[in-house]
């Protein structure tokens, strides 16, 4: 890594329902925090006064006539307040920024689960956040059918959660698609064994990165 270049890093994490981002975010932060960053851990949609209200909206089982469109254009109102007020200053300061979800989850589940055209997206993405992508992606990647049986074993599902398997296979099936496509910025973790075995996997590609 080019040591006269003090902007931080971006890392995100991505994967369907269940996979074990909640249970890994805290192990990334500590191996960064070993590593000497200054680290910045924040969530999409969230993050902010406003992006937390808008996750409310957006995570209520009852809202349930909320169209796709208005639905895409909340989660990028959120990211933008989000880029705004936490992200851009964190890594304009040499912060690194872990973010729990992106704008590849909007791929993948407003894209490949609700079936929005990846170009009406893309032109979102490019309005929002101009050239600014995540510099190291880890994608847990687990079958829908044991990310749902690990996730059920948790409260009242969410307006996300009431979805049918089929829906989680196509998000699954874009975010297997984005990481083939950039593999310089992806790493997917196999996030079916144990969770030693998936810590072991992310603490390789994390030092990896570190390194490079
Ligand atoms: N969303 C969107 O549609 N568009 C966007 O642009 C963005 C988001 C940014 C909220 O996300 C929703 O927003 C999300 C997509 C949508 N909806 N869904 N689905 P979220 O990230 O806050 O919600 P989530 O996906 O439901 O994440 P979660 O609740 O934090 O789950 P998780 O982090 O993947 O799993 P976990 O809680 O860490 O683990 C689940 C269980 O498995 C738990 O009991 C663990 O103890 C267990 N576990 C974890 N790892 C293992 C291993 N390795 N073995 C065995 N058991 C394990």
């Amino acid at each position: 890594m080019n040591t006269a270049d003090t902007r931080g890093r971006f890392i995100t994490v991505e994967g369907t329902e269940g996979v074990g981002k909640t249970s890994n975010l805290d192990f990334i932060e500590r191996l960064l925090h070993e590593a000497g960053k200054a680290v910045v851990r924040t969530r999409e949609p969230g993050g902010t006064a406003l992006g937390e209200r808008l996750r409310t909206i957006l995570l209520d089982a009852r809202e349930d006539g909320i169209d796709h469109d208005a639905e895409l254009l909340l989660m990028f109102a959120a990211r933008a307040q989000h880029l705004a007020e936490v992200i851009r200053p964190a890594l304009d300061a040499g912060k690194w920024v872990l973010c729990d979800r992106f704008t590849d989850a909007t791929y993948a589940y407003q894209g490949g689960g609700r079936g929005i055209p990846a170009a009406r997206i893309a032109v979102l993405e490019q309005w929002v956040q101009g050239e600014l992508r995540p510099d190291l992606t880890l994608l847990l990647d687990l079958p829908v059918d044991r990310g749902l049986a690990r996730a059920g074993q948790r409260s009242a599902p969410d307006r996300f959660e009431r979805e049918q398997a089929e829906f989680f296979e196509r998000v699954r099936q874009v975010y297997l698609e984005r990481a083939r496509r950039e593999p310089a910025r992806f790493r997917i973790i196999d996030a079916s064994p144990p969770l030693p075995e998936v810590q072991a996997q992310i603490r390789q590609a994390l030092e990896a990165f570190l390194a490079s």
